[in-house]
């Protein structure tokens, strides 16, 4: 009879079989790697970059192994003057990003997380996120993404948490995991990462936790059947900037589903072909998608060994992007209206390749009253906060919602190029 201690080392086994396999079928093949030029230049424009952008991006190179001096130094010295004093006003998910992506690698960074004991800062936030949620009918002080960030840095990093009450925290009914109605694929790819420290790190501990670990891998379970579930004929999971997230989910939970349920090539091919349309402009939508496409994931973090030179070769030269020829000479015209209860609508006359956020300030010069607006500067680019006036609050779930021809758009409006003729809308909305 075969002993019984050998049963783990054979699962062990299987287990990194399977995910290795995984793995190393949809990584970006070495000779492929000037495709991902672009995410790079994106993300090394780093006279653009800031604060959130800045963890973002040097917490993506390092997992990839970049370990060009001169860029790491210069984005990490931003993120640690960004820190420095601003505990206070970090939200919990920035906090928990400056700390995963000072101590990725190993490197003297990690010297500044435990002087300025970010960890037990981010336990503060994470205790006054579930304090919010109790006083706001669920609502945290940021959402669920972010909540999911700070499990994982805290797992991560040796922080205290309760293993019960994340687990109960992050049951999959929980209406957090969804905008609308919709389930957030990147929000549930995100607990499925945190998570999975969790079940890692229960694990290792084979005290009475068990309960807590059922309780956990049920919740990993569903979560993965319901990333699954917005898989897209293309093989795009969710939409093109939730993908990155959700293939990371998967690589590290491959157990819970069948290898027929995921063609990973597929969706891999299908992120590259955007690459090289030029999709991932964005510092941090290059930053969330280039892991993946390496094989790597948020879990890869604080290995015992330091971050592999994975794109040792890659030329990091940066390329200017070719500017889009501006043509002042030819202009379109859209529709743009502001819905609150009522509609509030007007034409507008922009230069071609304009942007939305130029469509509603060519409004807003027509009539301060009905158009005015505020924005504040995020990592994704600017944030609507309110319109005539109104302000959006995440205690009530509300927000200002953008849309071309009454469908939600998946890019904000500093991104969002204009088309001739469009029906443009800013929507009070709650999610
Ligand atoms: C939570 C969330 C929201 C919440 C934000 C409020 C809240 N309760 O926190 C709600 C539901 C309101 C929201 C709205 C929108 N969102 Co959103 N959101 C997210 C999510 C899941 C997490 C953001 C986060 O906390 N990040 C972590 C923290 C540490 O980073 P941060 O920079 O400090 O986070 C802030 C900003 O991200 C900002 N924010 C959230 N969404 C967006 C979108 C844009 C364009 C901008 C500029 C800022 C912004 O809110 C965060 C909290 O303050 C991300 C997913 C992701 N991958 O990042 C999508 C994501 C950023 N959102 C996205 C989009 C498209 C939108 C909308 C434009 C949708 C729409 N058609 O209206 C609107 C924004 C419109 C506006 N007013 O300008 C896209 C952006 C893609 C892109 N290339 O630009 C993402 C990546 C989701 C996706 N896969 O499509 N969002
Ligand atoms: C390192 O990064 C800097 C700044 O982004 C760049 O100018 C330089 O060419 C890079 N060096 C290598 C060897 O890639
Ligand atoms: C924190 O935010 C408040 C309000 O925005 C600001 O007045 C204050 O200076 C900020 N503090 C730090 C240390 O950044
Ligand atoms: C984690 O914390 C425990 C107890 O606080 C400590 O004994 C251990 O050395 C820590 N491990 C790491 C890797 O920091
Ligand atoms: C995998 O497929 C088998 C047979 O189709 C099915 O019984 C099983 O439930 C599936 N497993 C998962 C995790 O979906
Ligand atoms: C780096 O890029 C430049 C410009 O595209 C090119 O001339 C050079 O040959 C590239 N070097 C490598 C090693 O790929
Ligand atoms: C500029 O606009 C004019 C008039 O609409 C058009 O004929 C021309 O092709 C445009 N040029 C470019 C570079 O788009
Ligand atoms: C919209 O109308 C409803 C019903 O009349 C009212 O209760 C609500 O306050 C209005 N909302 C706004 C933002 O004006
Ligand atoms: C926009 O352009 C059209 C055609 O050039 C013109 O007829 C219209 O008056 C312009 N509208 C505004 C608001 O400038
Ligand atoms: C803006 O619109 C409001 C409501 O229609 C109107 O009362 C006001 O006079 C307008 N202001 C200007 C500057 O056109």
């Amino acid at each position: 009879m075969r002993p019984s201690h050998q049963q783990p080392f054979v699962e062990l086994l299987l287990f990194s079989l399977i995910s290795s396999h995984l793995c190393e079928i949809c990584e970006v093949s070495e000779r492929n790697n000037f495709r991902l030029d672009p995410l790079l230049n994106a993300m090394t424009k780093s006279n653009y970059i800031r604060g959130t952008e800045s963890a973002n991006v040097l917490f993506s190179l390092r997992l990839v192994g970049i370990l060009n001096q001169t860029l790491i130094q210069g984005l990490s010295q931003q993120v640690r003057s960004y820190a420095e004093g601003r505990e206070i006003n970090l939200s919990s998910g920035q906090l928990a990003l400056i700390i995963m992506a000072l101590g990725a690698c190993h490197t003297q960074d990690e010297n500044f997380i435990g002087k300025h004991h970010l960890v037990d800062h981010l336990e503060n936030k994470f205790q006054a996120e579930i304090k919010n949620m109790e006083e706001h009918n669920g609502s945290p002080l940021t959402n669920y993404y972010q909540l999911s960030l700070d499990v994982l840095a805290l797992c991560l990093f040796n922080g205290t948490y309760s293993p019960t009450k994340v687990a109960g925290l992050f049951a999959p009914e929980n209406e957090n995991y969804y905008f609308h109605g919709q389930f957030s694929v990147g929000t549930g790819a995100m607990a499925v990462l945190a998570l999975t420290c969790v079940k890692r790190r229960l694990g290792k501990e084979q005290t009475k936790a068990d309960e807590d670990l059922k309780h956990t891998e049920n919740n990993i379970r569903t979560l993965v059947k319901k990333i699954l579930s917005k898989k897209k004929e293309n093989g795009l999971i969710g939409n093109t900037f939730s993908t990155g997230a959700a293939m990371q989910a998967l690589f590290v939970s491959s157990s819970y589903y069948n290898e027929s349920d995921w063609n990973c090539q597929q969706t891999r091919d299908t992120i590259l072909k955007e690459i090289s349309l030029g999709i991932f402009k964005n510092p941090d939508a290059a930053a969330q998608i280039l892991p993946s496409l390496l094989g790597k994931t948020y879990l890869d973090v604080n290995q015992a060994s330091p971050c592999a030179h994975l794109l040792g070769n890659i030329n990091i030269s940066i390329q200017e992007p070719q500017p889009v020829a501006p043509n002042s000479s030819s202009y379109i015209s859209v529709h743009y209206s502001v819905k609150i209860n009522e509609t509030y609508s007007t034409e507008v006359n922009v230069s071609r390749g304009s942007v939305f956020l130029e469509v509603m300030e060519e409004a807003q010069k027509e009539n301060k009253t009905i158009f005015g607006f505020t924005v504040e500067q995020s990592s994704w680019g600017p944030y609507v906060t309110s319109v005539q006036g109104l302000r959006a609050n995440n205690n009530d779930k509300t927000y200002w919602e953008i849309m071309s021809g009454g469908k939600p758009l998946d890019q904000g409006i500093g991104s969002y190029v204009v088309h001739n003729g469009e029906n443009l809308e800013v929507r009070w909305s709650t999610y």
